[in-house]
């Protein structure tokens, strides 16, 4: 008897496949394409890591199976190698972060061999390849050429440690994404990217695309529509008028005062009048060094000053109310400014609080005693002169009319989105492909001339004003305009890492063209992709990022289709043994290398896959690994059991019919686990019988080929069952061997048979139940009794105690 060592097979199977060129694919456009997509990893001096195998696992199941069933697979691999950590590792350590890239590159990629995934490599691409980066400079030039690059002074998330600007997505909880420092504001002068143009389009156009509902939630979410109105608010005495934002106009009689973000024009405007003058720039002071995320925690106590001198007047009220600024109204959001509502707002019920404002309910059932104030959408309008007694849709309808007639205000969307923060000032990134000129201002470099290299620098360090390191290469630098042929200076701000990622995937269509970023015949057969997996952690930066930008080329007419993805899946993390986050630190991190090194690749697949189910999150256990080993060594044996019969052995065929349904079925659905515990119980179910034929064991190995490529192809031409395995059709069922038997089984009321009801043998509790209870004659039964207890005893017999 043979023994199972994967490592006699697994470098042998993965040799053959790229001798062969199996899964190198053609743009042969006679064929029905399947385009699946797996996020590109960071190749980091970690090297990878267990969490990475899991979705590619996930999808290279998919991309085989359609594989076989006749479909133009593309399953492409490449590498998202520009970024922080490999030139925090370059400065550290000396060495070109090109040459850090290509050592990681090289690591990921023999790391990513041995697993056997069916990528095919002759499409790889790496973004800091300049014959890729260049079509990455062309698309910004094509954004800033359309207007939708402007340069922007503006104060922005800096982390002082990184010594880089960060957009809202890389502040997490107030912190730096990359190192954990925590983010201050800054006033910098930034390339910004109009993300904000494409708001509406990014929410409505998620009706079309088949995306798991808690990434379209996310994405509605950060993009943060809401529908309200622009009031203005006269100063008293003044020739002002004050802009405020709200998404709740049917409450203005009840806004008793106003508030203004610290940074609101205004107080610029008004510095004469204000008698508190030093009061509020102490305030201001205080504030510039809040991030709007501690800015806007709801939790936070309260603060603000009045702005003595000036008066605002409410519209509709026409009430003379006082002007206050506080940190929690922010300049970036809606017009800097709003009316406060304390009876209505909690924020605003807070700060009212603490300054002993008045508080005029304007909605019934809002009692205003301490923390029981009503912020409410249904309710009746009290207090609000003509809209007393309309409910709250009607009330907000008709002030918005009311506004609207008499010139003081009009309806207005709001996002949360803001524009892109592109700059970066470091030196691991694309260069921005723009030229500054005295005369002519900002022109792009002509795009026959890209790309734009990266220069070779001495030291990768931001200088100490921030700047990029680049600013230091004067002969690098100074360059002629392309406009006028004067002296000029090339742009030193670099691109974000999400730039090179914003695309990529129309890359892979056609990686090597140099006319254009891929040619659109190939883009027209290959895209939009018909299925993209990624982490939750990309839902709101990358996705949103890569969306927009196929938005953009396509409104160009360059790529052929609205949406990018036809479909969005994601993935559960894989934790450490203790249930926590895998980390260097915790000490519980897992090296895939291992795991293939003394159990082999096929082991890591099918644990990885068996290891839960694939959105949730999973605990790594060792035992759990040893188990899947387990389980292949089962399947080695089972050519022990193998007969001349080229049939389904006629005694297994039901259950393997049902087993063909049930793993293709489950594949679809990212269920490879359910499908892996079916595979286990048929090769029970063969054992226990002690014999199986050819056909049947045929059918086995293809079904469990997707998860471990490399035994079944080994036991499939070691036995002689018909050229390859790779070059065989996925199996069919037929659907009238899945049905289950019937059997009849009695159904017992204290203790005695009452009658008898037909299930399916594989009937779950609650699917018996259900068949019991509507039965004619389970009324009877319990007329005027109380059911205290059922208890099913899989296919013996139901029981019911009633009293
Ligand atoms: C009066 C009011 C009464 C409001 C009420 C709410 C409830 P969303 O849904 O997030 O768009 N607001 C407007 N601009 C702001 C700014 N720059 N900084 C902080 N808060 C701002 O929230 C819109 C509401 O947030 C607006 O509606 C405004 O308060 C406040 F019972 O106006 B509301
Ligand atoms: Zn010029």
């Amino acid at each position: 008897m043979s023994v199972y060592n994967p490592k006699d097979i697994e470098k042998k199977w993965q040799d053959f496949w790229d001798e062969h060129d199996t899964y190198v694919t053609k743009n042969d456009y006679d064929k029905e394409p399947f385009y699946a997509l797996v996020e590109f990893p960071y190749p980091s001096g970690q090297g990878l890591h267990v969490g990475h195998p899991r979705p590619y696992t996930a999808l290279d199941i998919v991309a085989r199976k359609r594989r076989y069933e006749g479909y133009n697979v593309l399953y492409p691999m490449g590498w998202d190698a520009f970024g922080l950590p490999t030139e925090n590792y370059a400065i550290k350590n000396k060495i070109h972060p090109a040459k850090v890239t290509a050592d990681n590159v090289a690591r990921f990629k023999q790391q990513l061999k041995s697993i056997g995934f069916s990528f095919d490599w002759s499409r790889e691409i790496n973004t800091t390849d300049p014959e890729y980066y260049k079509w990455t400079q062309w698309i910004f030039l094509q954004l800033y050429k359309k207007g939708l690059a402007y340069k922007h002074e503006m104060p922005i998330n800096w982390c002082p440690s990184c010594k880089v600007g960060l957009s809202n997505e890389e502040v997490i909880g107030g912190h730096c994404e990359r190192c954990g420092t925590e983010v201050i504001r800054k006033v910098k002068s930034q390339w910004m990217l109009k993300i904000t143009e494409y708001a509406e389009r990014l929410i409505n156009d998620l009706d079309d695309v088949d995306y798991i509902e808690r990434v379209k939630t996310q994405q509605k979410n950060w993009i943060g529509r809401s529908e309200g109105a622009e009031i203005k608010f006269p100063l008293k005495d003044l020739n002002y008028e004050l802009e405020i934002f709200t998404t709740r106009p049917d409450t203005i009689f009840g806004a008793t005062y106003m508030v203004v973000a610290p940074e609101h024009p205004l107080i610029e405007e008004f510095k004469d009048k204000l008698e508190n003058i030093d009061e509020i720039e102490a305030y201001k002071e205080e504030v510039s060094k809040k991030s709007d995320f501690e800015r806007s925690e709801l939790n936070q106590g309260k603060t603000g000053v009045e702005l003595k001198g000036i008066k605002a007047i409410n519209p509709i009220s026409n009430r003379e109310i006082p002007i206050w600024i506080s940190d929690y109204v922010l300049m970036t959001y809606g017009s800097g400014a709003i009316m406060a509502v304390p009876a209505h707002d909690t924020r605003d019920f807070e700060f009212a609080k603490k300054f002993g404002l008045e508080i005029v309910p304007v909605i019934e059932g809002g009692n205003i005693e301490e923390e029981a104030f009503v912020d409410t959408n249904t309710g009746i309008m009290i207090n609000s002169g003509f809209m007393n007694g309309l409910n709250v849709k009607e009330a907000i309808e008709a002030m918005l009319k009311h506004v609207e007639d008499k010139g003081i205000g009009h309806r207005k969307v709001n996002y949360k989105l803001r524009d892109w923060v592109f700059s970066r000032q470091r030196y691991w990134g694309e260069p921005i492909p723009l030229v500054y000129c005295e005369d002519c201002g900002w022109v792009p470099v002509p795009e026959e001339e890209l790309p734009v290299l990266l220069p070779e620098v001495e030291n990768y360090e931001p200088t100490d004003d921030g700047e990029s390191p680049l600013s230091n290469i004067d002969s690098w630098v100074n360059t002629t305009c392309p406009h006028c042929g004067k002296p000029a200076k090339r742009e030193t701000d670099t691109m974000p890492q999400w730039a090179g990622s914003s695309w990529y995937y129309l890359r892979y269509t056609d990686p090597k063209n140099d006319k254009s970023l891929a040619d659109p015949e190939a883009l027209k057969y290959w895209t939009p992709v018909n299925w993209y997996n990624g982490g939750m952690e990309h839902t709101t930066l990358h996705l949103l990022y890569s969306r927009f930008w196929h938005k953009f080329l396509y409104d160009l007419g360059i790529v052929p289709t609205k949406e990018p993805y036809a479909k969005r899946t994601s993935h559960g993390m894989i934790l450490g043994g203790n249930g926590e986050k895998m980390s260097k630190s915790r000490g519980n991190v897992v090296n895939p290398d291992e795991i293939v090194d003394q159990y082999g690749a096929d082991t890591l697949r099918t644990y990885e896959m068996f290891i839960g189910d694939f959105e949730k999150n999973a605990p790594w256990s060792d035992n759990g690994v040893k188990g899947s080993r387990r389980f292949l060594e089962r399947v080695w044996n089972l050519q022990e059991l193998l007969t001349d019969l080229e049939e389904y052995t006629p005694e297994l065929e039901k259950s393997i019919h049902k087993t063909i349904k049930k793993v293709s079925e489950d594949y679809e659905h990212l269920k490879a686990n359910t499908a892996i515990a079916a595979l286990m119980s048929l090769t029970n179910e063969f054992n226990s019988f002690g014999k199986i034929s050819r056909k049947d064991f045929r059918t086995f190995l293809m079904l469990l080929n997707p998860v471990a490529p490399h035994i079944t192809e080994e036991l499939w031409s070691a036995n002689k069952l018909g050229g390859y395995l790779n070059e065989s059709k996925w199996p069919i069922y037929d659907k009238s061997k899945t049905v289950d038997d019937e059997i009849e089984i009695p159904v017992q009321f204290n203790g005695k048979v009452r009658y008898t009801v037909k299930i399916t043998q594989y009937a779950t509790q609650d699917e018996v139940k259900k068949v019991v209870e509507e039965d004619e004659n389970y009324k009877t039964q319990i007329e005027g009794k109380q059911v205290i207890k059922e208890i099913y005893v899989p296919k013996k017999i139901y029981n019911i105690v009633v009293k």
